[in-house]
């Protein structure tokens, strides 16, 4: 029985790396979908802390904001680094992926049409920061020797920038070696080509 369960509407969205995270670590979640004439009714909106999805249950706790679950699962299922230094260097990094993040969401939800071919324009000046900084050490994750929940977001949001330009990692060899190498990892190999991720959207409005 999963103790986990996630709240989340029909799409990867802000769910993707957690869910990607969660199977790599052999875990089972429940998933509650939320459409949007559910949403819109209201009452599940009034009792998110910031009136947004996803939740996140595990047992008693309830929480908000993908990236402190993210945070709470890296904690729980050691993918945190080995110390508070490495946490520190994980977090840093878990924020550059959250701007990138957010700076797509802006164009894919709001300026698509006449944002698009300037994004892609511009996406390798936010590429190679992660390029240079995972050359940089050799283990071929983000930081320290083992996986972390940084990993897991930035592989996500690596898979979104492939769907919108196939070539952006071209150009960043430790970037492509490192998508290669996690769509490898058996259980995340078995996640990405199951039917319950394929059947998901990438964003809300079909757009990606
Ligand atoms: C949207 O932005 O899917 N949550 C979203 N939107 C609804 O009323 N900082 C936090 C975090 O990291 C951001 C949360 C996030 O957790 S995710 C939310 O709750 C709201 O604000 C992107 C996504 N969007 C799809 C969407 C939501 C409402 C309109 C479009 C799904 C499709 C139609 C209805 C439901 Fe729809």
């Amino acid at each position: 029985m999963a103790s986990y369960t996630i709240t989340y509407f029909g799409v990867r969205g802000r769910c993707g790396a957690m869910r990607i995270m969660l199977a790599d670590q052999g875990q089972e979640w429940k998933e509650i979908v939320v459409n949007f004439d559910e949403w819109m009714k209201g009452d599940l909106k009034a009792r998110c802390v910031f009136g947004q999805l996803p939740i996140f249950e595990d047992g008693d706790l309830t929480l908000n904001q993908s990236n402190a679950i993210l945070r709470y699962l890296g904690c729980k299922h050691g993918a945190y680094g080995k110390d508070v230094r490495e946490a520190a260097l994980i977090d840093m990094m878990n924020d550059g992926v959250d701007d990138l993040r957010l700076k797509y969401l802006k164009m894919i939800y709001q300026e698509y049409e006449t944002g698009k071919a300037a994004y892609i324009k511009d996406l390798p000046n936010s590429l190679d920061k992660f390029e240079a900084f995972m050359a940089k050490n050799k283990s071929g994750f983000l930081v320290g020797d083992k996986i972390s929940y940084a990993d897991y977001n930035l592989f996500d949001l690596l898979l979104n920038q492939l769907e919108l330009c196939p070539t952006c990692l071209d150009i960043f060899p430790t970037l492509k070696g490192f998508v290669k190498k996690m769509s490898a990892r058996p259980k995340i190999k078995t996640f990405i080509n199951s039917d319950a991720h394929k059947k998901l959207q990438i964003n809300g409005n079909g757009k990606q």
